[in-house]
């Protein structure tokens, strides 16, 4: 088994710890220092091939276990992801970026999706209804469905495998895990726990390497008849494309342009702390960080300001550093792409009033650092108001009125979050009713969503699907309806008796 130490690491495929068919490896490293996290395997279609016949032959064990008791290993898991909170968030800070203690909210998000899909075990409720006809039974049963592929993004690194891998154990389907090729050591002590926990060989499989491969292969495989993916659109599609010629389930969470509305009736200064946190925590790295800020006219410009002197005391830097506020981005591409959406923002004519550029200094020359960024007079159609920048970048838009500030917050393409603060209860439930998004806040930013609630958005942003909460379960089981007729003759439902 690979420890913390240790600076190689293997896929986990069928229970054995293995390096990649190929023999061939890519490295992890600090976003923060440029410092080597370990090296992984770069697995190839064979490994994926592998490692979904591991997961296909445990399958057929695995669904007969009694959901209680894949539960019981659940409940370890949980505890043992309580008992490393403090290692793994360490791990985090250093492979991922974000500062510690949204690394240990991360932790956290998924010691709780842990037990709260261990609660499962207990339930996976069904109906029972009564029949049409006399001496006759009938019920739904949630039934496993098979090998599931987990394709994870780096941004949550612990919270989102855990999303995808809790409700499908207990639901009695087993899994092939990709984990994100920034994040590849904390995928790799998220299995670890698992197979610290009991978990039977072949539940759970890891294999570490690219989307292009390792990603394809799983969604091309005819024996995963499941695929969850948390990534960007365009994987989003492709992978809808790809899935579609085995029909397969595909569950897909993708971008977001989310706005928070500050009424003219707000208290402002409570907004600007959601403003804050929702824009620039994870380094705005989060699918449901707030790029959009829709503000009324009478508070437009105390927003502004208020926002700037705020944005401007942030403090950068490396996210073990308890007094750092905000962290690296995840790597150089991403500060590029960052950085070239300030130029589009200035060269679609739209105020820069802080940050635009990349952050050095003071350390910060290793890393991936970007300054916190804000524009105002932003046009609802501009680029920098449309687009998934995935960096801490927030465009301040202008509204006359809620019913305005309504439809330019739904005039993107994604729907994940929302946001509306206000102290006028009439708006508030507008708000709830007409926007078109997954999730609205009411006098909150746009992030924060609990693991017990339906997590997803609505129009491009996902395909329908939820996670979290009961709504993953609809995705990791499909239903069974059982009529048992117990009358000892021949029934025949619908048809009209002579
Ligand atoms: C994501 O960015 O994909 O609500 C997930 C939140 C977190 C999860 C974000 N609990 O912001």
């Amino acid at each position: 088994m690979a420890t913390t130490g240790a600076k190689t690491f293997q896929n986990y495929i069928g229970g054995e710890w293995v390096d990649a068919a190929s023999g061939e490896t890519f490295e992890s490293h600090n976003p923060a220092t440029g410092e080597l996290i370990g090296v992984f395997p770069k697995s190839s279609v064979e490994d994926v091939d592998r490692a979904v016949e591991a997961a296909k032959d445990a399958y057929e064990r695995w669904r007969l276990v009694p959901a209680p008791k894949r539960a019981e290993i659940l409940f370890r898991v949980g505890q043992r992801f309580i008992d490393r909170k403090d290692e793994l968030t360490e791990l985090m800070v250093q492979e991922m970026g974000k500062v510690r203690a949204e690394a240990g909210g991360d932790v956290q998000e998924a010691i709780d999706m842990t037990y709260y899909m261990a609660g499962e075990g207990r339930r996976l409720f069904g109906q029972t209804t009564p029949s049409e006809m006399p001496d006759k039974f009938q019920m739904s049963l949630r039934m496993p469905i098979g090998v599931v592929g987990a394709i994870t993004p780096w941004n949550f690194p612990i919270a989102i495998p855990s999303w995808k891998i809790a409700p499908a154990l207990v639901c009695g389907d087993t899994v092939v895990f990709k984990p994100a090729t920034d994040t590849p050591a904390l995928g790799e002590r998220f299995v670890e726990i698992f197979e610290e926990a009991g978990l039977p060989a072949g539940v759970l499989n890891i294999v570490h390497g690219g989307g292009g491969t390792v990603g394809e292969r799983l969604v091309k495989h005819p024996d995963v008849p499941l695929i969850s993916l948390t990534g960007s659109r365009e994987v989003g599609i492709k992978t809808a494309e790809n899935g579609a010629s085995y029909l397969k389930h595909v569950h897909l969470e993708l971008g977001g342009k989310n706005a928070i509305i500050v009424m003219d009736d707000a208290d402002v200064d409570l907004a600007v702390d959601g403003i804050v946190w929702s824009a620039f925590g994870t380094s705005g790295q989060r699918c449901t960080a707030a790029s959009r800020v829709i503000a009324a006219g009478k508070v437009y410009d105390q927003v502004q300001s208020k926002l700037v002197e705020r944005v401007e005391q942030l403090t950068l830097g490396n996210g073990l550093d308890d007094e750092v506020e905000i962290g690296p981005v995840i790597n150089r591409a991403a500060l590029e792409k960052i950085h070239s959406y300030t130029k589009i923002g200035k060269d679609e004519g739209a105020k820069l009033l802080t940050g635009g550029e990349i952050a050095t200094g003071d350390g910060l020359d290793k890393g991936f650092f970007y300054r916190p960024t804000v524009f105002a007079d932003v046009d609802p159609g501009m680029r920098i108001a449309q687009e998934e920048i995935f960096g801490p970048t927030t465009a301040i838009i202008r509204a006359n009125d809620i019913d305005q500030a309504i439809k330019i917050a739904n005039g993107i393409e994604f729907g994940l979050s929302s946001s509306i603060f206000t102290r006028d209860v009439n708006k508030a439930f507008r708000a709830i009713r007409d926007l078109n998004a997954g999730i609205t806040y009411i006098n909150a930013g746009t992030t924060g969503a609990e693991v017990h609630l339906p997590f997803g958005g609505t129009k491009q942003t996902g395909n329908g699907h939820r996670e979290a909460g009961q709504a993953a379960l609809d995705f990791y089981t499909e239903w069974k309806s059982v009529y048992v007729d117990y009358s000892g003759k021949l029934q025949r439902a619908q048809i009209d008796d002579v």
